[in-house]
């Protein structure tokens, strides 16, 4: 695989309604995305940094730099014998997986288009369909989270899993479970918590929730271990987990007895792959997190639920949940009963609408191997 060329763009786009975790509200996304030239065939990957270095270290304007300046110079002009060899020539450079992942996974999706499979196949993956769950924001008021949570339960979602942060919990999960008291419920704290609110923790384990996610700060495991000996409830790891080898540390340590893996977060399809078969041989089930991407980001996130190991209702949701037009075609839509139909189409089954990404782009660059 020669590359040839790597287009970076940034392209905005308003959410169809506000998102609110523990860190902060988001209204409208700024999206990386980069376009790579291989062997004359284009491939599109997107970058799940944020717009504010929040979630994580990385935001849009260190992924912008960090591809410019290191990653791309160092597949630029190459010829690779895979997607995944990108990845040797990448590690020079620590951390930045978000940058890192953004690239690869373009490659990948080209290696499937030049051997003709689809994207799912060339992972390894045996699902045909894929049991999706929604991730709910923190609202303005209860009752508008108990509409919102009522909608998707209607429109088929097989779990759903809210937000929460001190203040918005124990009395929010309340509600919702005296609602709702059969339904597949999990919340994510997105590190909104500390290691002496243990007996507020512990409260959390009233409410038969399937998990609750990275409760303690974004870097940590070992604090996880200590939590999870003191809750019923099953720890989650997100924020903590970067690479295969965090994901033994939290299953050896017992810090966490699910990971959400995201291939945008952990560097990759190579090492996502990696994190989810370190989980199978622990028996640990994973599933597939979502950071409101765009139709390119969500089919890849879809090709990866693929894998056999990916056992529990992932955040890969439908497109108009966030968007008045997606960037893919067709749009990713979730059946009656809440499964994603996996498509037998090369490459991601989903074409991506250069035409609308023309017109939403606010910046773009073009990077060709030195001469
Ligand atoms: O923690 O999973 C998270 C969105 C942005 C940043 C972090 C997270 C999320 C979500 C949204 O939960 C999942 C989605 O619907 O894409
Ligand atoms: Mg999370």
């Amino acid at each position: 695989m020669k590359i040839e060329s790597i287009t970076l763009r940034e392209i905005q786009m308003p959410l169809v309604h506000f998102f609110e975790t523990s860190f902060g509200r988001t209204y409208s996304r700024r999206i990386l995305l980069v376009s790579v030239v291989c062997d004359g065939l284009t491939a599109w990957g997107e970058c799940v940094a944020g717009e504010d270095p929040f979630y994580s270290p990385e935001w849009i304007e260190s992924a912008w730099p960090i591809i410019k300046h290191h990653l791309g110079p160092a597949i630029l002009g190459k010829n690779l014998a895979s997607a995944r060899g990108c990845v040797a020539l990448f590690a020079r450079v620590r951390g930045h997986r978000m940058a890192k992942a953004s690239l690869e996974n373009a490659l990948w999706e080209a290696e499937a288009r030049q051997k003709n499979i689809p994207l799912w196949k060339l992972l390894g993956g045996t699902r045909t369909e894929i049991p999706c769950g929604v991730s709910i924001g923190i609202q303005d008021s209860v009752d508008q989270l108990l509409d919102k949570i009522g909608t998707e339960l209607g429109a088929g979602y097989r779990r759903i899993k809210v937000k929460v942060k001190p203040g918005w919990d124990i009395n929010v999960l309340e509600r919702i479970r005296s609602r709702w008291p059969d339904i597949t419920l999990s919340c994510d704290a997105n590190s909104a918590y500390r290691l002496d609110e243990v007996e507020h923790l512990r409260l959390f384990d009233q409410f038969n929730l399937l998990m609750i996610e990275q409760p303690l700060w974004n870097d940590d495991i070992y604090y996880h271990a200590r939590l999870q000996r003191e809750l019923k409830t099953s720890i989650c790891l997100d924020e903590s987990i970067t690479q295969a080898r965090d994901a033994a540390f939290a299953l050896e340590s017992g810090a966490c007895r699910i990971i959400n893996v995201k291939v945008g977060r952990v560097g990759g399809f190579s090492e996502a792959k990696s994190i989810h078969d370190v989980c199978h041989t622990h028996n640990v089930p994973v599933w597939c997190g979502g950071m409101l991407e765009s139709g390119i980001g969500r089919a890849h996130n879809i090709a990866l639920s693929t894998l056999e190991n990916f056992r529990l209702p992932g955040d890969v949701s439908a497109s108009a949940r966030y968007w008045k037009e997606d960037l893919i075609d067709p749009e990713v839509t979730v059946s009656k009963n809440g499964f994603i139909a996996i498509s037998d189409s090369p490459g991601t089954g989903y074409r991506v609408r250069e035409d609308l990404i023309e017109k939403l782009t606010v910046r773009k660059e073009v990077l060709r191997p030195e001469v």
